[in-house]
């Protein structure tokens, strides 16, 4: 398998889960902006929507999306427990998780990232990130991990994702249980190998 990615990126999330696994893969860097591959590769050729992250399976299949990638990956080994059962009730729990963080708090954090979004703009999306952080906190203040089982692919995402608050002046010690979601998600030693590949 080949994981595309660019360090710190959404793609980050199934790097540790490949990691979690211990599934043999390849990473390979993609240039956001001229969207080539460090092995020189069209990456538009490969994935047309042009982001990461981008999974190739060794069938030649690309899967895209960060949410069927993780499930995907946690599929292959399903005695890890990443995720639950395919059908079963607390699978639909994890991907009502995924997509939550998806749509919620990955494209909710993603937003500033973009320049132009400024004072009150800028005031309006955080109202609404600040109600979405109220959700997580309501599942973290009374669990450690999303899923009442346990440690699953939707707190590599959460984890990921979260993690841009700091690059965009919102600092997460305002919520606590977030904040403690961070520091136990970065010690386990799946995390620690990938972020510290990703930053060499
Ligand atoms: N819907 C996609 C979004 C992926 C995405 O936002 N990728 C970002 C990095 S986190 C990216 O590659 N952006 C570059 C671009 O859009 O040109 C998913 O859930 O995986």
């Amino acid at each position: 398998m080949k994981l595309y990615f660019f360090p710190h990126a959404c793609s980050l999330a199934p790097h540790i889960v490949l990691r979690e696994l211990a599934l043999p893969f390849e990473l390979v860097r993609v240039d956001n902006q001229t969207k080539t591959t460090a092995n020189g590769e069209n990456f538009l050729q490969i994935n047309p929507k042009g982001y990461v992250a981008a999974l190739q399976l060794d069938n030649g299949q690309v899967l895209t999306e960060a949410s069927a990638i993780l499930q995907y990956l946690a599929d292959q080994k399903t005695e890890a427990g990443l995720a639950p059962a395919n059908g079963s009730w607390d699978r639909v729990r994890l991907q009502e998780w995924l997509n939550f963080i998806a749509s919620e708090i990955h494209g909710g954090l993603a937003i500033f990232f973009n320049g132009a979004i400024q004072g009150d703009v800028r005031a309006m999306f955080l109202t609404t990130l600040h109600k979405r952080f109220a959700i997580l906190v309501q599942t973290l203040e009374r669990q450690d991990y999303l899923l009442e089982s346990g440690y699953s692919v939707a707190d590599a995402y959460l984890f990921v994702v979260l993690r841009w608050a700091a690059f965009n002046d919102i600092d997460l010690q305002e919520w606590p249980a977030l904040a403690a979601f961070q520091q136990r998600i970065s010690e386990r030693p799946a995390v620690m190998t990938a972020l510290a590949i990703e930053a060499a």
